[in-house]
Parts: structure tokens; C-alpha cells; sequence
């Protein structure tokens, strides 16, 4: 089944969005198999954006990621890596759509509350980088035939 990593930044754990964020994914119907709150190091904010190493807004980025606690989750079902960048929304949260967190909850792209994979080739790589393999628990939710056909 396929999997994709999502991690709330800073600014979505200290403005208390942790739990409405997982209720959007739960609702939803995905599964989530991994969760834990953790302080990122510089070494693994570097790594995990790596592609925009380059960019001029980098070292902004890992100090913000650094700063201070990060809930980094997996999430399983169906679509899941493309459907929850949607439920997310446009990387700058004043032109994402109302409805999606990223639109209802931010205004700045440097403060967009949450990090979503962006293909499951990605989700992959992510979710090796930020769990171990026994931090993650398979299980069927007994509401599967209520969401598959
Ligand atoms: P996304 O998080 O939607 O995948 P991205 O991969 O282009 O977006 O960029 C990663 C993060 O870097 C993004 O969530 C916020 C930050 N970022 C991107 N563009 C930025 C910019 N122009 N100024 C400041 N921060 C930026
Ligand atoms: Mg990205």
C-alpha cells in the first residue's frame, strides 16, 4: 500500500494545529503508521532539503526547521502521496485554496505549516530518512471495507 511522509514545522506544533491536521488525514480515511515529535538536527534538515540546497531561502529554512519541535508522521492508503499534498494546498498559503491547510491556516511561504512528499518515489526516500523501520506499525483499520470497494 502506498505511503507517504508529512511532517508538521514549527509554526503548525506551537500554534496548537497538530491535532486538527491528523483529524484532516484521519477523516480522510488514511491510515497513519508512524507518528513522533522531534527536535530536527541540522545534519537531518540539510538532508531532507537537499534539493533546494541552492536556493537563497536555505539556510532560512533549516534554522526555521531547527528551531523547535516537528511532528513527522506516515500516512498509508491509496493515493495517498498525491492526495495529501492536496489536502495541504500551494506552497505559498496565500494562494492555496480555501479548504486545504496550508489556505486556511497560513498566510507566508516561509511559515507554511506542514511538509508533504511530492511523489512516491520521494515519500520513500523521506520516510527512510526520518524513521527506522521498527518505528513503523503495519495494522488494517477495521473501517477498510467502509473506504475501499
Ligand atoms: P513544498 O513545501 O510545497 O513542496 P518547495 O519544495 O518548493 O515547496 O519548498 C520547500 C519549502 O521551502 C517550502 O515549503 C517553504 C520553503 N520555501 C520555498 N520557496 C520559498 C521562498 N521563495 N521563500 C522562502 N521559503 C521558501
Ligand atoms: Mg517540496
Amino acid at each position: 500500500m502506498e505511503r507517504t511522509f508529512l511532517m508538521i514545522k514549527p509554526d503548525g506544533v506551537q500554534r496548537g494545529l497538530v491535532g486538527e491536521i491528523i483529524r484532516r488525514y484521519e477523516t480522510k480515511g488514511f491510515t497513519l503508521v508512524g507518528l513522533k515529535i522531534m527536535t530536527v538536527s541540522q545534519e537531518l534538515a540539510e538532508k531532507h532539503y537537499d534539493v533546494h540546497r541552492d536556493k537563497s531561502f536555505f539556510k532560512g529554512l533549516v534554522e526555521f526547521i531547527t528551531s523547535g519541535p516537528v511532528v513527522a508522521m506516515v500516512w498509508e492508503g491509496d493515493g495517498v502521496v498525491a492526495s495529501a499534498r492536496k489536502l495541504i494546498g500551494a506552497t505559498n498559503p496565500l494562494t492555496a485554496e480555501s479548504g486545504t491547510i496550508r489556505g486556511d491556516y497560513g498566510i507566508t511561504i516561509g511559515r507554511n505549516i506542514i511538509h508533504g512528499s511530492d511523489a512516491i518515489e520521494t515519500a520513500r526516500t523521506e520516510i527512510a530518512l526520518w524513521f527506522k523501520d521498527e518505528e513503523l506499525t503495519s495494522w488494517e483499520s477495521s473501517m477498510k471495507r467502509w473506504l475501499y470497494e
